[in-house]
């Protein structure tokens, strides 16, 4: 138990199997969603958050008796960018918990063939070698400002390796790198670092402001992925890989954040000078994922960040900035 193992799941070629996407409204479930129906598969159940709140058990039980997904892909979580892990640590270790423990264990009972579980790159220590390999996970103390988040995370992937040892089942898990794209969260606190600073420069470009004010020293290094290759690893895991152990998803690109802020103000076309706030944390300084297990089963990101941050800033303006 536990290699990868070419499963002969018919996920791709079953049209008719009901797949739940909990999440599906968010920056990754919404790029899941669209790739699943590009492809054709479109017997997908769905639920907002006013419909079915996935941190009541009862609720979530009800959800899976009544529907009886084949698949779940776990999508659903409390997410943030450094300031909010760092303010709202409770909300992030106990939404999180509750949301996969739910989901993991109604997907288990009410007999779902496969489920995707989706951490991410946090769940390593703070000082992890680079590239940062699966087997570096609780080797070490954790970044203080997401532990709470990197926590749940990480009680999520054993749930999903524990259900396979005791039962046999179907439970995978992806560890996705910094991520960005369309339904990204574009708020101004409490976003990650690129959709927050996507906004700074448009507004101070609209408003002909002369700086910018970027968080940090700007020295960190950060990889980043398009989420719409992110769903294009989902649909190759669900596919592909059935093992025990989870697997990095990333780019293998990593920038400084004062490259990154650069990047992102020319994509937005912002003229003014960067001023950086140094009382602001920087966070782990580096996390590049060592993705070789996943690029060894076939699988490649095709968006690179210069074309991924005009695709963003292109679906900001269309989509918020004209709301
Ligand atoms: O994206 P970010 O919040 O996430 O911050 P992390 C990345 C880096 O960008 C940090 C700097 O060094 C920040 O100090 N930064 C500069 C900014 N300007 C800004 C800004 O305006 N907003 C933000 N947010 N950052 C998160 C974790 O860590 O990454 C989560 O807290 C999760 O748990 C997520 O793992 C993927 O990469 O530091």
């Amino acid at each position: 138990m536990g290699g990868p193992t070419h499963d002969s799941s018919d996920f791709l070629t079953d049209k008719s199997a009901k797949i739940f996407v909990a999440g599906h409204r968010g920056l990754v479930g919404s790029a899941i969603v669209r790739k699943l129906q590009s492809l054709g598969l479109t017997n997908l159940v769905l639920r907002s958050h006013s419909e079915l709140d996935l941190t009541r058990q009862s609720d979530v039980d009800s959800f899976f008796a009544a529907e009886k997904p084949q698949y779940v892909i776990l999508a659903a979580a409390k997410v943030g960018g450094i300031h909010a892990n760092n303010t709202y640590p409770a909300d992030f270790i106990a939404i999180n918990l509750q949301i996969q423990t739910n989901v993991i264990d109604s997907s288990f009972r009410h007999g779902v063939k496969k489920l995707l579980f989706l951490g991410s790159s946090c769940i390593y220590p703070k000082l992890a070698p680079q590239p940062i390999p699966e087997n570096a996970l609780l080797t070490g103390p954790l970044e203080p400002t997401n532990e709470w988040y990197a926590i749940a995370k990480i009680s999520g992937i054993k749930m999903c390796q524990a259900y396979r040892i005791q039962y046999n089942w179907d439970a995978i898990s992806g560890m996705p790198t910094n991520l960005y794209g369309p339904n990204d969260n574009f708020h101004p606190e409490n976003s990650h670092v690129l959709p927050a600073l996507m906004r700074r420069f448009h507004e101070a470009k609209v408003n002909k402001a002369k700086e910018v004010v970027v968080w940090g020293t700007g020295s960190p290094l950060r990889e980043f992925l398009h989420v719409d290759d992110l769903a294009d690893a989902v649909v190759f895991l669900m596919d592909k890989y059935s093992g025990l152990e989870h697997l990095n998803v990333g780019s293998g690109k990593e920038v400084t954040i004062k490259e990154l802020a650069e990047l992102v103000k020319e994509a937005v076309g912002f003229e003014g000078e960067l001023v950086w706030d140094t009382s602001k944390p920087d966070g782990t300084p580096r996390k590049l994922m060592d993705s070789s297990k996943l690029l060894g089963l076939g699988w490649v990101p095709k968006i690179s960040l210069k074309d991924g941050l005009v695709d963003t800033y292109k679906w900001y303006v269309e989509n918020v900035v004209k709301q």
